[in-house]
């Protein structure tokens, strides 16, 4: 009797653990902070691209340190999937349908977004780069001026 107890007993115990230690990961993974920067991102054959607040687009992923990062993701065609190995963040990406995630980049730099469902020829070659800027740069980039900008300002006051 009492070794039936404890072979019930322990086994539960551990695994009650075990799903506490995981549900407190998963509750992390999916409540993304209110104050998160959205950020849509397409994935197509074979190439990533992404849209900030106020319609500005880019091929790279631009982001300001330490600053939750709400990603929107979604396919215009087939099943991709977002990886950016450095930051163990990894979403399958669907057409038809829209996920989520997020994330908080705590150090500056560029790292490697892939594409780790396979999704047709050239699928191996669908890299992008993430670049974790400090806050004033991130500004600069994203209210500054683009090179179009400046050549049609140049144009115009000529
Ligand atoms: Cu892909």
């Amino acid at each position: 009797m009492g070794l039936e107890i404890a072979w019930t007993a322990i086994p539960t115990i551990l695994v009650l653990i075990m799903f506490w230690y995981g549900w407190q990961g998963y509750k992390e993974m999916v409540n993304v902070p209110e104050d998160a920067m959205p950020v849509n991102v397409t994935a197509q054959m074979w190439k990533w691209s992404f849209e900030y607040e106020g319609g500005k687009k880019s091929d790279s992923l631009f982001v300001p340190v330490n600053t939750p990062v709400k990603l929107i993701l979604h396919s215009n065609d087939v099943n991709h999937s977002f990886f950016i190995p450095a930051f163990r963040l990894k979403k399958d990406v669907f057409p038809n349908r829209e996920r989520i995630a997020w994330f908080i980049a705590e150090r500056t730099g560029e790292y490697d977004i892939a594409c780790t469902e396979y999704c047709g020829l050239n699928h191996s070659y669908m890299y992008s780069k993430i670049i974790v800027m400090e806050n004033q740069e991130f500004k600069d980039w994203m209210y500054g001026m683009s090179e179009e900008d400046l050549k049609l300002l140049k144009e115009m006051t000529q």
